[in-house]
């Protein structure tokens, strides 16, 4: 009996939950309204199944329970009964299984007039493509995608000319247009999913998969990935925002085609090395602080290399490939006059050096073409290197160049922002996490590389700071907690 009334508790608690739970579909925003149509017809036949089998399960414990005066008849083998099962379990299967289907052979026969949108998966993010005039999409390999292009697109292909590509995780559609996701993944299995459009699908390496929907409401939507894919699947996110028309033909103009975005590089006439150096610049987090502009930060790599050059004692000297190694190496050794003691030294292989000195030979160009030191010093008092005792705050954390990687405003940088960074949970690389504590922004700071936070390079520098500065800096992150 005890039995009997949980289970109609569990029964009745379901369907409560069913209706008046916090869960349910977000608003529709595509054509697919027929998918929510075959969701209620199974959540109907299973839900209907379920509540059959509870009040079966709960009638017979009433009726059949055990009574001292009466025992069970034997019957191997009822012939009506089973037939009757059988129909009715094959009625609710066709019942589940026919209209999904007819809407699946629905949602892969694409319309002809059905703009083709690329959405290109990779551990662990999105990018898309999107025809030009012609309305095409140019021919892609896997096998030619690189840095340079990143789509693998055909150059002697005339219909990728024109492809608009997207390298950012948001995708803009028009209103009311239909559209063919094509998907394709570089690297493992990933899926395409906008629940409000209610349709899905893998994004699977070595083929193109397809399905087609028109976003029917205006607004912003995330792009979810719905396929396990690896330590960074839950951050594999993105964003379609659909809009009139017009204003989605003013987006897509100012997005590069496949043609400007090769003569970009081709006028960038760097040669392999420079080229890899310019990666490892961006990658190791130098343009952080340098670039081929006048910046506080660092001195400008514009005309560097043979440029007269005068260090913090008063000393000149001229830029060269031994003096270029040293500042990298080891850069305490010797201090730009204007700059403060920054820049971490960097353990590079030699080949990774002489790319970097290459790229900055070739972008930077000859010295004297361009301004050498900047308009103003940096820092009062840096000229000699010194740091100056009365800086604190942002202004110290603007001196010691922690603000080239982490912003004070929310931005997120190189490096996490420390807006909110004291007291939250930090993710780590290792997939563990610890609380931003003053003990572990002091670790942080002190040796940076110990602990890396997930999603970041681990380019942070070893600073060298007083211990009055490391208070300083820790007080003026926790003052930005929020
Ligand atoms: C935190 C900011 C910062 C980062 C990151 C940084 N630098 Fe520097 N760098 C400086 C500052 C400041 C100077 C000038 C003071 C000095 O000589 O150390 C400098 C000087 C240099 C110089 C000598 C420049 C000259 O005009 O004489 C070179 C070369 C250089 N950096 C290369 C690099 C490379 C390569 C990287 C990345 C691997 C890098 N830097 C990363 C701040 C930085
Ligand atoms: C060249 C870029 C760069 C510079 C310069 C830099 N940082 Fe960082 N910082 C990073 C990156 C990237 C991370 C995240 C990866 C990691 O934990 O190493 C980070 C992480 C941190 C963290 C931990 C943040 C978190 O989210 O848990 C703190 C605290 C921090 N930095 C403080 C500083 C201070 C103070 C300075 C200046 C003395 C500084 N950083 C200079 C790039 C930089
Ligand atoms: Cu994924």
């Amino acid at each position: 009996m005890a039995i009997a009334i949980v289970l109609l508790l569990i029964l009745v608690a379901s369907v409560i939950f069913h209706f008046v739970g916090p869960w349910d579909l977000p608003p529709l925003a595509s054509n697919w309204g027929d998918i929510d149509l075959t969701i209620g017809i199974t959540v109907l036949v299973t839900g209907l199944v379920f509540l059959a089998v509870m009040i079966f399960t709960i009638i017979a414990i009433i009726k059949f329970r055990y009574r001292p005066d009466r025992t069970a008849d034997y019957e191997p083998e009822n012939k009506k009964l089973e037939l009757w099962l059988t129909g009715l379990s094959a009625l609710g299967i066709i019942a589940m299984l026919a209209p999904g289907l007819y809407v699946y052979s629905e949602v892969v026969s694409v319309p002809d007039d059905a703009l083709p949108v690329e959405a290109m998966a990779k551990q662990w993010g999105w990018a898309f493509r999107l025809p030009g005039d012609d309305g095409v999409l140019g021919k892609s390999d896997v096998r030619r995608v690189s840095a340079d292009n990143p789509f693998g697109l055909d150059p002697l292909d005339p219909a990728s000319q024109d492809d608009r590509l997207i390298q950012t995780p948001t995708l803009h559609l028009a209103l009311n247009r239909p559209v063919q996701a094509q998907l394709r993944s570089l690297d493992v299995l990933h899926n395409f999913y906008v629940p409000q459009f209610r349709t899905k699908m893998d994004a699977v390496p070595g083929i193109v998969s397809s399905f087609w929907f028109t976003p029917t409401v205006e607004g912003e939507f995330e792009i979810l990935c719905a396929e396990y894919c690896g330590v960074g699947h839950f951050n594999m996110r993105g964003k379609v925002v659909v809009q009139p028309e017009a204003e989605y033909a003013l987006w897509l103009a100012q997005q590069p085609t496949f043609a400007e975005a090769q003569l970009a590089l081709a006028q960038t006439t760097l040669s392999p090395l420079a080229r890899e150096g310019e990666k490892l610049a961006t990658e190791q987090g130098c343009m952080g602080c340098h670039g081929f502009a006048a910046s506080p930060l660092g001195p400008s790599w514009s005309g560097i290399y043979g440029r007269a050059e005068v260090m913090s004692d008063g000393t000149e000297l001229t830029v060269d490939d031994a003096y270029l190694i040293e500042s990298i190496r080891e850069p305490a050794a010797k201090l730009v006059q204007g700059y403060a003691n920054v820049m971490p030294p960097y353990d590079l292989s030699d080949q990774q050096i002489a790319a970097l000195i290459a790229y900055m030979k070739e972008k930077g160009g000859a010295p004297g073409e361009v301004e050498a030191a900047p308009a103003a010093p940096p820092v009062s008092g840096a000229v000699d290197a010194q740091p100056d005792q009365s800086l604190t705050g942002v202004d110290l954390a603007q001196a010691k160049g922690c603000l080239a990687c982490h912003s004070v405003d929310g931005q997120k940088l190189v490096g996490p922002t420390w807006v909110g960074l004291a007291g939250s949970e930090r993710t780590l690389l290792d997939g563990t996490t610890v609380i931003a504590d003053e003990d572990y922004l002091r670790r942080a700071i002190i040796d940076p590389n110990a602990e890396v936070v997930e999603g970041y390079p681990p380019v942070m520098p070893v600073v060298s700071l007083t211990e009055a500065e490391i208070l300083d800096l820790i007080q003026t992150i926790e003052s930005l907690k929020q």
